[in-house]
C-alpha cells in the first residue's frame, strides 16, 4: 500500500523524528524524566499517528528497524540534557517476542553511550502476556543491565493484577482513562486510591498519566501519587525545544 511504501522510506531515510514529554515530581513539579514519542510528518500524508504506523510497522516486520532508530535518536538527545534526567521509551509487542530485543536494545545503548539506569521501557499488560516466556526473558535480561520497566496504561485493556505478582516492573503509569475523570467520577478517584495503595505495598513508583489541568495535580498530590505527566506539565516537544527549555529552567 502507499502507507506501507512511505512508512519503508521514512524509515530507510531517517525522516521519523522523537518528541519528548516532561514527567514531573507531584511534590515540587520538577521534571524527573521525558517520555518518547515517535512522530511522522510526511510530505505528502502529512502527520501519521505512531498509533498508526507502529501496528503496521509491526505487522510488515520493520519494527526492529524503526524503534532502534529512535531509541538512538531519543538516547543520543537525552545525552545532552543537562541533568541525568531519566528516558522513558516505549516497546511495541512484537519486539516482546522477539528474543533479540535484549541484546539489541543494549547494543544501542553501549554504542551511543548510554547508562541503562537512565533508561526505562514501557510496555503493556497485553505484551506481556502474549508471548510470556519470550517477554519474560527479555525483561529479566534488561533488568540485569539496569534498565528499568515500567507498566504503560495500567488499568485498562487485558489488565490482570496478576501480572504484578510477577515482579517483573519496577513502575506504574495509570491511564489516563482514570485520570481525567479523578474530580467528576467517585468510582474513578476510588479506582486510583487502590492503585496508588497497591503499588506502595508492592514497592512499585507510579506515575499519573494524562494530567491537564491543576484540579488533577492537586488531586493526585494529594492522594499520595508521586509523579505527573500530560498537557498540563507540557506537550510532547522536538529534541530542540526540549533541550533549550531544559537549559532555560534547570
Ligand atoms: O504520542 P501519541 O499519543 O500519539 O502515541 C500514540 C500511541 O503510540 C501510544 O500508545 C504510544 O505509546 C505509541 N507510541 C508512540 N511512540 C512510540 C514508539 O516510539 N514506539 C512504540 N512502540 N510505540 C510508540
Ligand atoms: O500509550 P501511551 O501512554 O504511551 O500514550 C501516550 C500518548 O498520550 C501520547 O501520544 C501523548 O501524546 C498522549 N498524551 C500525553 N499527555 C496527554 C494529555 O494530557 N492528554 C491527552 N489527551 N493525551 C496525552
Ligand atoms: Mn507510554
Ligand atoms: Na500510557
Amino acid at each position: 500500500t502507499q502507507l506501507e511504501q512511505a512508512l519503508r522510506n521514512a524509515i530507510i531515510s531517517n525522516a521519523i523524528d522523537v518528541h519528548f514529554q516532561p514527567i514531573v515530581s507531584l511534590a515540587n513539579n520538577l521534571i524527573v524524566g521525558f517520555e518518547a514519542l515517535a512522530r511522522w510528518n510526511d510530505a505528502d500524508l502529512g502527520f501519521v499517528s505512531p498509533a498508526v504506523f507502529v501496528p503496521l510497522a509491526e505487522e510488515r516486520g520493520f519494527i526492529d528497524a524503526l524503534s532502534e532508530t529512535l531509541l538512538r535518536k531519543a538516547a543520543e538527545a537525552a545525552l545532552s540534557w543537562p541533568r541525568e534526567l531519566f528516558l522513558s521509551f516505549n516497546l511495541s509487542s512484537a519486539q516482546l517476542m522477539d528474543p533479540g530485543t535484549s541484546s539489541s536494545i543494549l547494543a544501542i545503548l553501549g554504542r551511543v553511550g548510554f547508562d541503562p539506569h537512565r533508561l526505562e521501557l514501557e510496555i503493556t499488560e497485553t505484551a506481556v502476556m502474549s508471548s510470556a516466556d519470550t517477554a519474560h526473558r527479555i525483561i529479566a535480561d534488561l533488568r540485569a543491565a539496569g534498565v528499568r520497566i515500567s507498566l504503560d496504561d495500567f488499568g485498562t485493556g487485558q489488565s490482570s493484577l496478576g501480572r504484578l505478582r510477577d515482579f517483573i516492573f519496577d513502575k506504574v503509569k495509570i491511564d489516563r482513562a482514570f485520570v481525567s475523570r479523578i474530580n467528576s467520577d467517585r468510582a474513578s478517584e476510588h479506582i486510583v486510591k487502590a492503585i496508588l495503595a497497591m503499588c506502595e505495598g508492592l514497592d512499585l513508583e507510579v506515575v499519573a498519566e494524562g494530567i491537564e489541568d491543576y484540579a488533577e495535580a492537586v488531586k493526585l498530590r494529594s492522594l499520595g501519587c508521586a509523579m505527573g505527566q500530560g498537557y498540563y506539565y507540557g506537550k510532547p516537544a522536538d529534541s530542540v525545544a526540549t533541550l533549550r527549555y531544559l537549559h532555560e529552567n534547570y
